[in-house]
């Protein structure tokens, strides 16, 4: 062994061979045969830290086993791409991007009916994977993203209305299907080093916002060592000369870590023919999932991608159809930092730019993806879940050569269709934005400033989004809703519409809304209306101001007549204050409860709830 390490000329790590164990000898040769050896070049004699030398090796050790093919691969992937990258080369090359055609749904038509039809009856055979490992650095909040209320009239967080959605979705699918047994449906998150620990306690800490423990799964997603140059060196942490510097791999990590849980496999015998997957803060999210895994069951898609119009240059990605020289095609998302520079090489020198409608002409990925789960894990037995890799370093100057910072391979969810054959069944379907897509992932700083007209992707957009789509989906429905008025918080020009929210056991589809709503009902702007129980009747109602109502499961409650308050007022605040909690600030206003009329049926019964 010692002849052998001596033989890789790194001095430090020779002298240190004392202390190493046959396993460390063997991971470090692998270290420096493959260029690392600056990994030593601090080390110091034996009997100083070593401890912290252990460690390192317990580190490599990991590293080395959560990247498919070990680091050797992970460096050897990392070579290649950043030697792309520097000669600049176009990863779309040979590919001439168009516009893909898709299922374009228009909410509360016939069709879309029907789609959510068919969606509430497949949902019990569907699991769900939500990926909550990101660090959320544009946001820059100090807690967990799934732990940020999604509005503030009902203080909801977004795990709580996604475990909720999914329960609504489970109880009216199971409903639909009497004589089958009832079903629970399953649902994994992937955590981060970043987020498990608070995801678990944010579940424990809520009984699990009514779900079985046993429904949910925590995946957690390793890092991956950063690179510190074109060859791929291996950057040192800058606070510990014994750790290895690392980052996300990126949400598409969700994919080996389905395959190597096993998780698939019981989820299929359990008879689960779909998995959807979903982000960690858009509100709207569960309002367009019926009607899109209505479009799956429909079409057969084994891969079905959520969009929405998309404005040029939002950040979101584009669904494009790539279609190369040898004839290959593939629809796929292309993410929006290569949208522009692949349309300006091939079909438009003017790059991303809105068309007549004043939109992209290529729809917006919002990441939520729907997957037919016999073909997904056929795939997955040939790649095991690996997605192609990308690498987006920050070059120093236009010599390609220095970093202003360390890099890393990333890989997203939404590759994966690259691997696909070109048989493959792969579509994607078309919601409003006002429906299915308001995400929170800038601060109030960097949402002030995006162009405009295009989205804040604020936690003040996000609210005020869920309040729109509620009041639009009662519009539709027959309520006459108020117009918004336009306000400012936070530097963010927003309509305010009525705060209207309802929870997902209340309707979970159009047509559940619009059993629920009765006569000739009014909501004015200055309203709140929060209904929070499953059998509660609009009856004739005319609203001016705020009306709470709650009730158990078993309560009737039918509410009327004319309801008229002081309500619930917004009073702004700004997002620099440290005297208001960060979850608040960020949105720029807070809510006062002035006035309200509120009604809470605990017990099984029939109600009507009048001023
Ligand atoms: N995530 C993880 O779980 N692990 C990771 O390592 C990284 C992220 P971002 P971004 O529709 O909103 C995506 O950072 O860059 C989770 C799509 O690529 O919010 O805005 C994380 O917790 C883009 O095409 O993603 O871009 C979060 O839940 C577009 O669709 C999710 O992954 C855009 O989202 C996304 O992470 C969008």
């Amino acid at each position: 062994m010692a002849e052998s390490i001596a033989d890789l000329n790194c001095p430090n790590l020779q002298k240190n061979l004392s202390i190493l164990s046959p396993d460390h000898v063997e991971l470090a040769k692998m270290l420096v045969q493959n260029g690392q050896s600056h990994l030593f070049d601090e080390w110091p004699e034996p009997g100083v830290d070593d401890e912290e030398k252990f460690a390192f090796f317990y580190q490599v050790t990991r590293l080395n086993a959560s990247y498919p093919g070990g680091i050797v691969q992970y460096i050897n992937n990392a070579r290649e791409l950043l030697a792309d990258s520097k000669a600049g080369k176009n990863p779309f090359d040979g590919f001439t991007p168009s516009v893909p055609t898709g299922e374009n749904l228009t909410f509360a038509d016939e069709n879309f009916i029907k789609y959510e039809e068919t969606g509430v009856k497949e949902a019990k055979h569907t699991a769900f994977v939500l990926v909550a490992g990101g660090l959320g650095e544009r946001l820059g909040y100090n807690g967990i993203k799934i732990s940020l209320p999604s509005e503030t009239s009902t203080g909801a967080c977004f795990l709580q209305l996604y475990i909720e959605s999914i329960l609504a979705l489970q109880e009216a699918s199971c409903k639909l299907s009497e004589g089958e047994s009832h079903k629970d449906i399953p649902l994994a998150i992937m955590t981060s080093d970043d987020t498990h620990a608070r995801t678990l306690e944010l579940l424990e800490s809520n009984s699990y916002f009514g779900m079985k423990p046993t429904q949910v799964s925590l995946l957690k997603q390793g890092k991956v060592a950063c690179l510190a140059d074109n060859d791929a060196k291996i950057a040192v942490d800058p606070n510990n000369k014994y750790r290895i510097q690392t980052k996300p791999h990126g949400h598409g990590d969700v994919h080996s870590l389905l395959y190597s849980s096993g998780l698939l496999n019981q989820w299929q015998d359990a008879g689960v023919k779909w998995v959807l997957f979903f982000q960690d803060t858009n509100g709207l999210l569960f309002k367009a999932i019926p009607a899109s895994l209505g479009v799956s069951v429909t079409k057969k898609y084994e891969v079905n991608s959520l969009a929405v119009p998309r404005k040029a240059k939002e950040a979101i990605g584009g669904i494009t159809k790539l279609t190369h020289a040898d004839g290959r095609t593939m629809v796929i998302n292309v993410e929006y930092n290569q949208l522009d520079p692949l349309l300006r090489a091939t079909i438009n020198p003017e790059g991303d730019v809105n068309c007549e409608t004043g939109f992209s002409p290529f729809p917006g990925n919002i990441n939520q993806l729907i997957l037919e789960l016999e073909s997904y894990m056929e795939e997955l037995k040939k790649t095991k879940g690996a997605i192609k890799e990308f690498v987006n370093p920050k070059y120093k100057d236009s010599t390609r050569t220095l970093f202003k910072s360390s890099t890393r391979l990333e890989c997203m969810m939404q590759d994966y269709p690259k691997n696909l054959p070109p048989t493959a069944r792969v579509g994607f379907t078309v919601m409003d934005i006002w429906l299915a897509y308001a995400p929170v992932k800038n601060n109030p700083e960097d949402a002030a400033k995006v162009p405009k007209g295009n989205p804040y992707h604020s936690a003040t957009s996000g609210e005020m989004a869920i309040y729109r789509a509620h009041s639009l989906i009662l519009r539709k429905a027959g309520v006459q809703i108020s117009d918004p008025v336009i306000d400012v918080f936070n530097g963010q020009e927003v309509e305010v519409w009525p705060r209207i929210v309802w929870k997902p056991k209340w309707a979970i589809t159009f047509s559940d809304v619009k059993r629920k709503i009765e006569g000739s009902c009014s909501i004015s702007q200055k309203s709140t209306m929060l209904i929070k129980g499953r059998n509660i009747v609009i009856n004739n109602l005319s609203l001016d101001g705020a009306l709470v109502v709650d009730a158990v499961d078993d309560a009737e409650v039918k509410v009327e007549g004319c309801v008229q308050n002081s309500s619930w007022t917004l009073e702004k605040v700004d997002w620099k204050d440290t005297s208001i909690p960060e979850e608040i600030r960020i949105r720029g206003f807070k809510i006062n409860k002035v006035d309200q009329l509120e009604g809470n049926f605990q017990q099984p019964g029939k109600y009507n709830l009048k001023p």
